[in-house]
């Protein structure tokens, strides 16, 4: 049993030589990936939402030291210190809330800028105060969606290459 290889139709040609039929399906899957890598995005449109972010203050880490939001979003961090005093000041947004021990303070504000801001402990902790520091990332979460597009992408590309050479095979 014969199946036709699927082909494009440039490619339905009487004699393609066999290096071009594998070389032309790469060439578009290659294209395909830089498509997924570089397209700009319909997500930085995306509807503001309000956020509340609990975030674990203790010496001397923030936990989770990353957090992500879209622009736009109102974002409330809710400062949870669990051992001694701690602040945390957001770098270039200049807000700043501070947290007494097993307490909750929060800060609430619009993510107005996009980018990665560095947020830091405010009060003087201890000996590794300096190195309390974590990320806000402002921003349409793309990366999440590129990347999985892409492990699509490398799936069907492995599929459909096992099956022309099944395909090849069976000839
Ligand atoms: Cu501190």
């Amino acid at each position: 049993m014969t199946r036709p290889l699927p082909t494009f139709p440039s490619l339905s040609t009487p004699t393609p030589a066999p290096v071009h039929r594998a070389a032309w399906p790469l060439l578009a899957l290659a294209l395909l990936a830089l498509l997924i890598l570089f397209i700009p995005t319909p997500g930085r449109t995306a509807v503001p939402t309000s956020r509340t972010l609990r975030v674990e203050a203790s010496s001397f880490a923030f936990s989770p030291a990353v957090i992500q939001v879209n622009r736009g979003d109102e974002v409330t961090i809710e400062l949870v210190a669990t051992d001694v005093v701690h602040g945390l000041y957001l770098d270039d947004y200049g807000l700043e809330v501070t947290a007494d021990p097993g307490q909750t303070a929060r800060l609430t504000f619009t993510a107005d800028k996009s980018g990665v801001f560095r947020f830091r402990c405010s009060v003087t902790c201890g000996s590794l105060h300096p190195f309390m520091i974590g990320k806000l990332k402002v921003g349409a979460n793309d990366l999440l969606w590129r990347g999985l597009s892409l492990l699509g992408l490398a799936a069907l590309s492995g599929w459909s290459w096992s099956w022309s050479q099944n395909g090849r095979v069976r000839k």
